[in-house]
């Protein structure tokens, strides 16, 4: 029986004065490239890093879009109950149609350093998900989860701004006035926040310890908004 615990994982989105253009990256597929921060005590062990490329594999495998993305990775002290956090900061100009390679968007996902130790367990074998502690967070689902924020699982964040600097929000226009995410069709009940799920799923708000989520769902859903392309 795995406890459940409020998880934090928020999404805090900055716009500063950073220009930004068309992408013009060509390539085989998508690529994550992280990078590894040390701090708040602790260090990227090979062991947790390990844990980041392989839920970066996961998205590199599904997505084939010819884009780059480049992401820090930290340590922070979270709130309680917080135990991870992607944010990004950029500053999109007029006619620009925002994606997560955006040039000039910088990413960040922190993992909470006072849980890093214990309470949020790096599997030192990814590929197997039958060694997850009863009483722990697995961190590759926290780090799939915060990824799929990064690719845009959230409102306000990849928008498409026209000239006059009006915005179309793509994943808000699929949400109905209930919070459900494309109500004709995946029918997904979403948190408030319309960037959680409100049910059992990676992208839930309440996450269980103990156990792993794949991204499918979470996949399915940034698929469709962004018509990404995909690999099955
Ligand atoms: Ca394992
Ligand atoms: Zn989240």
């Amino acid at each position: 029986m795995s406890l459940v615990f409020r998880i934090g994982i928020g999404a805090v989105l900055l716009w500063t004065s950073v220009g930004c253009g068309p992408s013009t990256s060509v390539g085989g597929g998508l690529k994550i490239v992280p990078t590894f921060t040390d701090g708040a005590g602790h260090t990227w062990t090979d062991r947790r890093k390990a844990v980041v490329l392989r839920a970066i594999a996961d998205y590199q495998r599904a997505i084939a879009e010819n884009e780059t993305i480049a992401v820090e990775f930290k340590f922070y002290d979270a709130e309680p109950g917080h135990y991870a956090m992607w944010y990004a900061i950029n500053f999109p100009p007029k006619g620009t149609s925002v994606r997560p390679w955006t040039p000039g968007l910088t990413h960040v996902i922190m993992i909470d350093a006072n849980s890093a130790g214990g309470l949020v367990w790096f599997d030192p074998t990814p590929s197997t998900d039958d060694d997850i502690p009863e009483s722990a967070f697995d961190a590759l689902t926290l780090i799939r989860h915060e990824l799929a924020h990064m690719l845009g699982h959230r409102a306000g964040y990849c928008l498409d701004y026209d000239a006059d600097g009006q915005a179309i929000d793509h994943w808000q226009a699929r949400i109905d006035a209930n919070s459900v995410f494309d109500p004709e069709g995946l029918n997904v009940a979403l948190a408030d926040d319309l960037e959680h799920a409100a049910d059992n799923d990676l992208m839930s708000y309440y996450l269980t310890t103990g156990r792993r989520y794949d991204i499918d769902d979470a996949l399915q859903r940034l698929i469709l908004t962004y018509g990404y392309k995909s690999r099955p």
